[in-house]
């Protein structure tokens, strides 16, 4: 992507919001559109782009808004489409773009689409969805052994029609069926819809699952080869591409989540020439620390991070480009899982993190509350959980027989509730959230962990973030420079140099609480011009000796 002139986002930081833990404007505990508005100045000082909007369309919110009944509208409890515009103009006005949350892999059971599917077999809107008879015999009555990724069976039985239509979430979130054209034209005319209301793209949820292939298969368990980067995927995205994106002249960005995808896959999908979509989110470095069963965690190996991060880099340097990320509203506060959340260490954990995702090649996304250092929360009860996966989860160990707490305790460091805690604005009772009660507790660190005691504090974790977007900004190296991996086999340093038009950058990051000597790890960085670190003002620190949590950006040419 070296090319004379590459696209804008290869300079630009994406900030997710998550409306419901963001910043609740009229006290009714769920944040909304108006408050996200109230906090731009928030966004403008940290220097991000892309303003990345979890969806805040009407929604019976059984998946927190993952659940559409109407695309073109507001969810009452965000706000109403004027708030909308409104919040449009002043991130514009401020230089801040705003991309939408494309929920159409599947809607909600109330879309007035599936209400009229499901009302005959005959219905014209029949075929939108995923319908199928019975399966006889031992193995059904499921159509398929298929599971949902929030527990049971991704079919549920209708008795108006005594159909089963197929649902990879949740029942209340029926998949759409991508090989009617109708549904397609209709997707393509509600994207056109946005578009022209000014929104400048879209993040597109679990858009590798479109293109599906429900044969009947007693062996496919879990459904993957059914449904994951379906045999028309391509198809897809590139009619998307003809019939949404191409001729509008403004600078828009489209990244697709893909849980699965692979860097093959990826390569073909962000190729520029073949215009499907800008980049996609991977999750191969957030299943490192599992083997696919994330209620079971064990502490990352850094080498396995290096090996997949260095084969994300490698395989997108010549064609395609990556997204960068820890946080998002379904993971784990990474501070706390990949890093040290004690006291002792979370500052400087937080931001060695964060230098080393951000030097990497591709565009960084920071997750809301990520840019405070904000961590999982103390989770008591089942009670204190909200979050559908969870629940879910919860109901169905604890009705195999596991014992309650033993399924609690599997749930506090995984659960995706630890993300959708209420930013921390200040120190008072609800964080500055809400004047009301919370849709979820606030975390009890709020007190010491908050944007108002970071915000003039030039060493926090707020400010190291501007640090690091202002890098990015200003630097084509951290741009679009080569990226070459260092010390692959070390078990706690990362280290490695971007480079371009002769100049070379190194980052390296002690990803653990046990000091180094940089002299023999790396040669070279001694007596190297420091570009930006993030312990250098502390009164341990040396620069001969890489401390713990330790980060810097040395300039070497
Ligand atoms: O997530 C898809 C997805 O991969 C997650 O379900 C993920 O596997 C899981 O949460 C990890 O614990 C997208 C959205 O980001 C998520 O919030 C929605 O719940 C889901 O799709 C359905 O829309």
């Amino acid at each position: 992507m070296t090319s004379p002139n590459p696209a804008w986002w290869t300079s630009a930081v994406v900030y997710q919001v998550y409306p419901r833990s963001f910043a609740d404007s009229d006290g009714d505990g769920i944040g909304d559109l108006p408050g996200v508005r109230s906090k731009l100045d928030h966004l403008a000082d940290l220097g991000v782009d892309v303003l990345w909007l979890s969806p805040v369309y009407r929604s019976p919110q059984d998946d927190n808004g993952y659940d559409i009944s109407d695309y073109r509208d507001i969810d009452p409890a965000f706000g109403t489409l004027a708030d909308f515009d409104g919040l449009l103009a002043d991130a514009h006005a401020r230089g801040i773009k705003i991309v939408m949350d494309l929920v159409v892999n599947h809607t909600s059971d109330e879309h007035p689409w599936f209400v009229e599917s499901r009302s005959s077999t005959v219905s014209p809107k029949r075929d939108w969805y995923w319908w199928r008879d019975t399966r006889e015999g031992p193995a059904g009555p499921e159509p398929t052994d298929w599971e949902s990724y929030f527990s049971g069976p991704t079919w549920e039985h209708d008795p108006t029609t005594d159909q089963w239509y197929l649902h990879l979430f949740s029942r209340k979130q029926p998949d759409l069926n991508w090989e009617n054209p109708e549904v397609r034209a209709a997707v393509h005319e509600m994207m056109g819809w946005w578009l022209d209301r000014g929104v400048d793209g879209f993040r597109m949820d679990v858009i590798n699952m479109i293109s599906k292939d429900v044969g009947p298969d007693d062996a496919l368990r879990d459904g993957t080869d059914g449904f994951l980067f379906g045999p028309r995927l391509h198809e897809f995205l590139a009619e998307m591409h003809r019939e949404v994106f191409a001729g509008r002249d403004a600078d828009l960005i489209t990244v697709g989540e893909m849980p699965g995808v692979t860097v093959e896959q990826a390569r073909l999908v962000t190729d520029p020439a073949r215009a499907e979509l800008d980049m996609v989110f991977q999750f191969e470095h957030v299943g490192l620390d599992h083997d696919g069963d994330k209620w079971h965690a064990r502490p990352l190996r850094l080498t396995d991070l290096k090996a997949s991060f260095g084969r994300w880099q490698a395989g997108l340097a010549d064609v395609g480009w990556n997204s960068l990320y820890w946080d998002n509203h379904d993971q784990p506060r990474a501070v706390s899982r990949f890093g040290d959340d004690s006291p002792a260490h979370r500052r400087d954990a937080a931001t060695c993190l964060a230098t080393l995702l951000h030097g990497h090649r591709g565009t960084p996304y920071v997750y809301q509350g990520e840019e405070l250092g904000m961590a999982n929360s103390t989770w008591g009860s089942i009670r204190d959980f909200r979050d559908i996966e969870t629940l879910n989860h919860f109901a169905e160990a604890t009705a195999a027989g596991a014992d309650p707490d033993d399924v609690l305790a599997t749930l506090r460091p995984a659960s995706r509730d630890n993300a959708r805690t209420p930013v921390q604005w200040d120190d008072t009772e609800h964080a500055g959230f809400t004047t009301g009660t919370p849709w979820i507790a606030v975390n009890p660190d709020h007190v010491e962990w908050n944007a108002a005691a970071q915000r003039d504090d030039p060493h926090s974790v707020l400010a190291h973030h501007r640090s690091l977007i202002a890098l990015r900004h200003a630097s084509r190296t951290v741009q679009l420079g080569d990226f070459e991996m260092l010390l692959p086999d070390h078990e706690d340093v990362y280290a490695y140099t971007r480079s371009l038009d002769g100049e070379t950058l190194l980052v390296v990051c002690n990803v653990s609480g046990t000091p180094y000597a940089l002299a023999e790890l790396l040669p070279e960085a001694v007596g190297a011009e420091l570009v930006l670190g993030n312990r250098e003002h502390l009164p341990d620190h040396d620069d001969a000796v890489l401390g713990p949590w330790d980060a810097r950006v040395l300039r070497l040419t």
